[in-house]
């Protein structure tokens, strides 16, 4: 029994418990003896009573509402995913004479129940009508769900039975289809414009990007506009359901939330729902582990996805078992037995392993320390390549250097620092240096955990800040790779801007950032336009004079 029991009698609860007795054929949805014992007893109470029904025709659970509502507290509404269905139906009474609700279908969808029925019920505690509602296979519908012609309630034609194996047939159908889509992860992405943010369009195509880029399919993008994140689950409560019923008609495995989720809010979403959720810092976190190929990379990934993951770390499932706990529901009701146990040892390796690899890593930046100290005592002058993610900065390198460091169109292709000389004219030489692209709202973590690789930047006697010209967002990545510099401490640092991608942009612009941008338009693609900037470079490298191009804010 579940639901609100408060200010019922003893002998009220004791004649609701009768309910678990009853059993209706396996081919009725609901029996007339069942319908009319919904209904006397509703109208008694003046509250919604509901009862979940089995595919033998046994009563599993039996629920109390108010006048107008049920409610579920322990089933938990939401449970996205699997595509399966959850063998139990909903009957219920609704005292307003009113057909399914919102509600109910929503119920229906994210319980995965076989259907839902509401039986009409007046004052004097008469059955009216049976509305049912069932989900429907095709992922295409505006909604996942049909609801059928309302019927007398005591003399429902419905052949359950017939109905059941039509759906399981449709949804195994459909569930083969899905089976055959690539082997990508298929997720929904989630935005949140929060106040009045005005980079939401950036930011959801970055996001794009990132999937992209993580090899992960998309299959829609679902928006929502408030004036602060809700503590508990980011987006409404009406909005989650929204989402979680689009992943269910949609097939989607994995939700991916922006901007991040609290580890509040993360544990609150996984514990309500079948899906994985993620979040933005877990999405790049995710591509950055599959981009790593040093030994150092690789560690830094570990250890910031631990980092990221500890706080998150929760039991599942436990819904689940309340709803399958069957009468009384006890079972699953704060039984926290072995699970809990688990989770405290999932913890507790993972602190571990987060030690060992603080440890091992100080051991590397040790190394690196070394290495970094003898370079700069050779008196070669360093000059580090920053810039937003995918800006060219690899590509940049390699032109100039004519080296083969790996550039793709892809976020964060770059991890590991690649260093290469570059000679100017009279025996000049100097190291040059790639570095990890950034990125707005640069995760924490990551900036941690990569600490070591950016202090590349620190030794550098010039800084080279690669723009991709042709992207319409570039104002914002400038300053977003202008802040993080600022965290590092390196504003000071002397600065050469490049605009870059110059050979896909129309000819004013070009013209207008020559002369107004305060920095230098190439393209990496054509050697060609490097003069300037080399002259440039080697002037505010040796003649360290007054007039060495040090890049200017840019707020174009
Ligand atoms: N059209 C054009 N494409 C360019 C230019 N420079 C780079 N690209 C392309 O932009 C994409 C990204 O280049 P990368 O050099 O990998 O960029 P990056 O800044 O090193 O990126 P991360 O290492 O991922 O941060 C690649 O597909 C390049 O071919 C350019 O001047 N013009
Ligand atoms: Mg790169």
């Amino acid at each position: 029994m579940t639901g609100n029991l408060a200010g019922l009698k003893a002998s009220e609860v004791k004649a609701l418990e009768r309910l678990y007795r009853r059993r209706v054929a396996p081919s009725e949805i609901v029996s007339p003896e069942l319908v009319n014992q919904l209904a006397v007893q509703s109208a008694e109470l003046h509250r919604q009573i509901g009862v979940l029904i089995d595919r033998r025709g046994a009563i599993e659970h039996v629920f109390v509402g108010d006048a107008s509502k049920l409610f579920l507290p322990d089933v938990g509404r939401m449970r996205g995913g699997k595509g399966r269905f959850r063998g139990l139906r909903l009957v219920h009474t609704h005292l307003r004479g009113e057909a399914l609700t919102r509600d109910d279908l929503t119920d229906l969808a994210l319980l995965r129940l076989d259907a839902v029925a509401a039986i009409t019920v007046d004052a004097a505690g008469r059955p009216g009508k049976l509305y049912v509602g069932h989900l429907v296979a095709d992922g295409t519908s505006e909604r996942p769900w049909k609801e059928l012609p309302g019927e007398p309630a005591t003399a429902s034609q419905l052949d359950f039975t017939e109905l059941i194996s039509r759906l399981e047939g449709e949804f195994g159908r459909a569930r083969r289809v899905l089976a055959t889509d690539e082997g990508k992860d298929r997720v929904l992405l989630v935005h949140v414009q929060i106040g009045r943010a005005k980079d939401s369009e950036a930011r959801v195509a970055e996001l794009g990007e990132l999937c992209r880029t993580a090899g992960v399919k998309v299959l829609d993008v679902l928006l929502q506009r408030r004036p602060e994140a809700d503590p508990k689950f980011l987006v409404g409560r009406g909005k989650l359901d929204e989402i979680l019923l689009r992943a269910m008609q949609l097939g989607a495995e994995c939700v991916i939330f922006d901007p991040d989720l609290s580890p509040g809010q993360a544990r609150a979403i996984s514990d309500a729902t079948e899906l994985k959720v993620l979040d933005r810092t877990m999405l790049i976190l995710d591509i950055f582990a599959q981009h790593a190929t040093s030994r150092d990379g690789k560690l830094q990934v570990e250890l910031a996805q631990l980092r990221y993951a500890l706080p998150r770390l929760i039991e599942k499932n436990t819904m689940m078992s309340r709803l399958t706990a069957g009468p009384g529901g006890k079972a699953g009701l704060g039984g926290r037995g072995p699970g809990e146990t688990k989770l405290e040892i999932n913890r507790r390796r993972a602190r571990e392993r987060v030690h060992l690899l603080e440890k091992k890593l100080e051991d590397l930046a040790g190394d690196r320390r070394l290495r970094r100290h003898r370079r700069t005592h050779r008196d070669v002058p360093i000059i580090a390549i920053c810039g937003y993610t995918n800006a060219g900065k690899s590509t940049l390198l390699n032109a100039l250097t004519e080296g083969d460091a790996l550039a793709a169109d892809k976020l964060f292709a770059t991890l590991d620092p690649i260093s290469r000389r570059l000679r100017f004219p009279q025996e000049r030489e100097v190291v040059i240096t790639d570095t990890v692209g950034f990125i707005r709202d640069l995760p924490e973590e990551l900036t941690r955990a990569f600490r070591a690789t950016l202090e590349e930047m620190e030794d550098a006697d010039l800084l080279v800040q690669v723009v991709d010209a042709s992207d319409p967002d570039r104002d914002q990545q400038i300053r977003a790779v202008e802040g993080i510099l600022g965290d590092l401490g390196l504003s000071e640092k002397r600065r050469i801007l490049v605009w870059n991608k110059a050979d896909r942009l129309e000819a004013p612009d070009a013209d207008h950032l020559a002369s107004h941008g305060g920095g230098f338009v190439v393209s990496a693609l054509d050697r060609a336009t490097f003069g300037p900037l080399l002259l440039a470079m080697e002037r505010a490298l040796w003649q360290q004079g007054k007039d060495a191009p040090v890049a200017r804010t840019v707020h174009a």
